[in-house]
Formats: structure tokens, C-alpha cells, sequence
């Protein structure tokens, strides 16, 4: 059975890919499929606009479509940049966003850069059932970008819990404390127990 990473930043399938490269299942990408058109992402939370993407693309393949909404929610700035975290500011490349997001966090005191990742994934079944999950994964702004690793806003985020930025992480360590793999990990589970008749339509674990 091949299942849809339906997304088209190749930082976020990359980690998709390895979270679930235990499932019995063949991940193909859009690449694979031969899909480049996007869908318009006009829901109002991260978990309407994973539903929106992974019926998209479930529709237009015929496969089981798994897709990713997430962002960064800064407190200090209301939880912007929020379900806009890809377009922050109309900006095209992740170093002008971070440019963006650090200057607007410019006056804004230590204890006061909290902020979260979050990450809804949806995945949709061809006349079967629908899911979605929720991670979040909670941490501070810093003052300037720190590390290579990783992608989007993974330089100025320090995980709280392990005191330094995502892009400071091996790619194997970012996915077991992310906020997509807490996503995923759920996810994941539902998908095993799916394929083995242990779940109904609902997917309640
Ligand atoms: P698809 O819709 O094709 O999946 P996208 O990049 O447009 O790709 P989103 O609308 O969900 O996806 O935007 C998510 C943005 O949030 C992403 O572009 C990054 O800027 C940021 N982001 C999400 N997860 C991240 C992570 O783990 N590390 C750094 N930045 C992240």
C-alpha cells in the first residue's frame, strides 16, 4: 500500500519520512506522484488546513493522504506568526522571516520570547475515515539565529526542554522531541492498528 506525504517543503517531508519509515506502508511524495499543484489553505486553525490539504491531494491521487499544518506561535507578538508562518510577512526565504520575527521581538525581555511550534496532521483515506492529530512543542525566541540544522524558523527556537535552538539538533534528535513527531507518533499508532482490524472508522486509540 503506498501512502501520500502530501506537503511541498522538503524540510517537513524529510522528517515525515523518517517518523514513519517503520510503517508497512510505501511513503511516495507529490514529486513521486507527478503532483505539483497546491491547495489554498483558508482555513482559520492549523488542524482545518491540514484536513484541507490531505483531502486535496487524497482526492486528486486515489491514495491514502497524510499532510502537515504547522507554525510558530509567539506570545509576545498575540501568537503570530500562527497558521502564517510559511508567508510571515510576505516574505520569500526562511532567513528574511527570522530577520522579521527577531526584529519585531527586538525589545521584548528574556522571560518574555515564549513561544510553540505546533503541527496538525490530517490523514485521509479514499472512502475510508479521516484523522487528525495535534503536537506542540514548547520554547523560547532567541536573540539571533543559532545552528544549521533543520529548516524554517528551527535557528531562533530553543526547546525548552533541552536548552538549544532545532537547528542545533541531529535531524534523529529533533524527531523524537518535536512537535511534529508528537503529532506523528500518534498518528502513527492509528495506522498500525488501522491495518490490523484493531481500530474502527473513528480511529479512537
Ligand atoms: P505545505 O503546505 O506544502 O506542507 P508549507 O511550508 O506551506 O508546506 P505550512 O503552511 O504548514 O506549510 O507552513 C508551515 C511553516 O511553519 C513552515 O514553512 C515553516 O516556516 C514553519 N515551520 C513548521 N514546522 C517547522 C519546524 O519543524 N521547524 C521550523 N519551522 C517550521
Amino acid at each position: 500500500m503506498r501512502l501520500l506525504i502530501a506537503t511541498g517543503n522538503e524540510g517537513k517531508k524529510r522528517e515525515c519520512a523518517a517518523i514513519l519509515g517503520d510503517l508497512p506502508v510505501e511513503l511516495v511524495s507529490l514529486r513521486d506522484v507527478g503532483v505539483t499543484a497546491g491547495v489554498e489553505e483558508t482555513g482559520s486553525s492549523f488542524e482545518e488546513n491540514a484536513a484541507l490539504k490531505a483531502r486535496h491531494y487524497s482526492r486528486i491521487t486515489g491514495l491514502p493522504a497524510l499532510a502537515d499544518d504547522s507554525g510558530l506561535e509567539v506570545q509576545a507578538l498575540g501568537g503570530e506568526p500562527g497558521i502564517y508562518s510559511a508567508r510571515y510577512g510576505g516574505l520569500d526565504s526562511d532567513e528574511e522571516r527570522i530577520a522579521l520575527l527577531l526584529d519585531r521581538m527586538k525589545a521584548v525581555p528574556g522571560p518574555e520570547r515564549t513561544a510553540r511550534f505546533v503541527c496538525a496532521v490530517c490523514l485521509v483515506w479514499p472512502g475510508g475515515p479521516e484523522w487528525t492529530s495535534l503536537g506542540t512543542c514548547e520554547g523560547l525566541i532567541t536573540r539571533y539565529p543559532v545552528g544549521t540544522a533543520g529548516f524554517g524558523y528551527d535557528p531562533v527556537f530553543l526547546v525548552r526542554s533541552e536548552g538549544r535552538t532545532f537547528a542545533q539538533m541531529s535531524p534523529h534528535h529533533k524527531n523524537s522531541v518535536s512537535h511534529r513527531a508528537r503529532a506523528l507518533r500518534e498518528m502513527k499508532v492509528r495506522v498500525k492498528k488501522w491495518l490490523q482490524g484493531q481500530i474502527d472508522r473513528s480511529g479512537e486509540l
